[in-house]
């Protein structure tokens, strides 16, 4: 279906045959824009930034891109093309078609599902906002603003959900979703990751590749809901969480090149000598990836849940790639969970049912797949002579949520007691020192084709224009 971009609010779902919705969108628009401005990416509003835009759902649809005014960015919500006689693939309902409208029985459950993944499109956006007064260079400016642009439209999905299949209480969460913000002491965002603050381009790409990560498994969960709208927008958002992991792992990967550079330049592994010669040194990277990694394992929930049953057994949200299991029901497979000793200090195992294991399942997976980049960055570590290792660290570390969460686990999974801990905490995430140091190389640098000295630059530039292609401009 084409896209009318002369509309107010371009879109792939019939907006104008629908004048209540249409109105109900029309007003929430203001808002969105307000927000925007305010909270949005700091000091561009009024650059020309050469975006990529969506046109339409097929692979085509992809290949546009021109210089845009971000606020004038086309927010159209867009629903994947339909599957013919979808059925329910999972949990007790499995078989029945797929709901074109809310089951009465699941409508708070659906919210609250659609309300969290809303939620975490605008705060990732007031997370980064400072960044662009930082950039290390045009080409990673621009793609910044790409990923901020697509959360942004990524907010309007999930707010047409709210408004098409909520009635009064949708047009309430919708209005909500702009009035958490991010770090709110009093009105925060709803999980832990997206209130730490980003304040550097380490964390940034840090956030991208792990936290956007967790956006890809979820999604593909909501890919599989038996509510067909749902589906459809998970769908079409997951094409655009690929580049954003690209930014993620490119961009570590480019830091780790540059300072294996200067390893190498200087002869030296000495981390001291490493920040002389202004760039991060591998410890460093690797007690920011402890971080990240660990705060974005907690966004999987608890390890065992009711919430996660239920929403198995109601067809509501299912596993990734949930085709690729054989048993759809599971209500009579279990799993083997790990969980700390109830001193602390030890590790046993316990059977749980599998319904409610779907979130360490998912974690499981993601885990799996957040080690491909590491592959990759300990690959040019390799090559360039140094005998350093980026490592993932145990899920048991530093956990907020679920059965870890209180406990005392180093990144190797190793039980700590609570002196232990607090002595050697700062070896494995950034202390105050390295957020410090790695802030002070965070100078924004907007010379066509230059690259701050921290970051390698990268070898190509996007959609076949050089990496000094004016990328920001005015
Ligand atoms: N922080 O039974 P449990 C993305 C809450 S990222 C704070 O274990 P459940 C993106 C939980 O909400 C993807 N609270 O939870 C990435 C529950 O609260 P209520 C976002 C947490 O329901 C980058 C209570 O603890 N999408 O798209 O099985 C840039 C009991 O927990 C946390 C989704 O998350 C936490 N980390 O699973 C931009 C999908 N974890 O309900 C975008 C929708 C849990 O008792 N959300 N809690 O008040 C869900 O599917 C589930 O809510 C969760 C939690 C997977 C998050």
């Amino acid at each position: 279906m084409a896209i009318d971009y002369q509309e107010k609010i371009p879109n792939n779902v019939d907006l104008s045959d629908d004048r209540k919705l249409q109105r109900a969108l029309e007003h929430w628009q203001p808002h969105f824009i307000d927000w925007w401005k305010e909270l949005g990416p700091e000091g561009f509003q009024a650059q020309d930034v050469y975006l990529r835009t969506a046109t339409s759902v097929d692979a085509k649809g992809w290949a546009s891109y021109g210089f845009v005014h971000m606020p004038e960015y086309r927010w159209g919500i867009f629903l994947a093309d339909p599957v013919q006689d979808r059925k329910i693939g999972f949990g007790d309902e499995m078989g029945q078609p797929a709901w074109q409208e809310i089951p009465g029985e699941h409508r708070a459950t659906l919210r609250r599902l659609i309300v969290t993944q809303g939620d975490t499109e605008p705060a990732s956006v007031e997370q980064q906002r400072r960044l662009g007064l930082i950039c290390p260079s045009l080409y990673d400016l621009r793609n910044l603003f790409q990923v901020n642009v697509e959360e942004g439209r990524h907010l309007w999905a999930m707010v047409y959900l709210l408004h098409a299949h909520f009635g009064r209480d949708g047009r309430e969460e919708a209005e909500e979703l702009l009035a958490r913000h991010s770090g709110d002491v009093n009105n925060p965002r709803i999980l832990g990751t997206f209130n730490e603050p980003i304040e550097d381009w380490l964390s940034f790409f840090c956030f991208t590749y792990f936290t956007d990560r967790d956006g890809k498994y979820q999604l593909m969960s909501l890919a599989e809901s038996g509510f067909d709208p749902l589906s459809r927008t998970c769908r079409f958002m997951l094409t655009e969480e690929a580049h954003h992991m690209f930014v993620g792992e490119t961009g570590l990967g480019r830091v780790i090149q540059r300072t294996c550079d200067v390893m190498n330049e200087l002869k030296t592994d000495d981390p001291l000598k490493v920040r002389e010669a202004g760039a991060i040194d591998l410890p460093t990277v690797q007690r920011y990836v402890n971080f990240w990694f660990s705060s974005a394992v907690d966004l999987f929930g608890a390890e065992s849940s009711s919430n996660a049953a239920n929403y198995f057994a109601a067809g509501l949200k299912g596993r990734p790639d949930e085709d690729s299991y054989e048993d759809h029901d599971c209500s009579n497979a279990s799993y083997t969970m790990e969980l700390p000793r109830q001193d602390g200090l030890g590790v046993v195992t316990e059977e749980i049912a599998m319904r409610n294991a779907m979130n360490s399942v998912t974690r499981s997976a993601y885990i799996k797949d957040c080690g491909i980049g590491l592959t990759r960055w300990n690959r040019a570590i390799r090559k360039a002579g140094i005998d350093f290792e980026i490592k993932l660290p145990s899920e048991r570390f530093r956990r907020n949520i679920g059965v870890w969460a209180g406990f005392h686990f180093d990144p190797e999974g190793q039980p700590h007691t609570q002196t232990d801990w607090d002595d050697k905490l700062f070896d494995w995430v950034p202390s105050h020192e390295d957020r410090e140091y790695v802030q002070s190389l965070m100078v924004q640098v907007m010379e066509p084709g230059k690259m701050a000295g921290w970051i390698a630059p990268p070898p190509r530039g996007i959609n076949n224009q050089p990496v000094e292609y004016e990328y920001v401009r005015g």
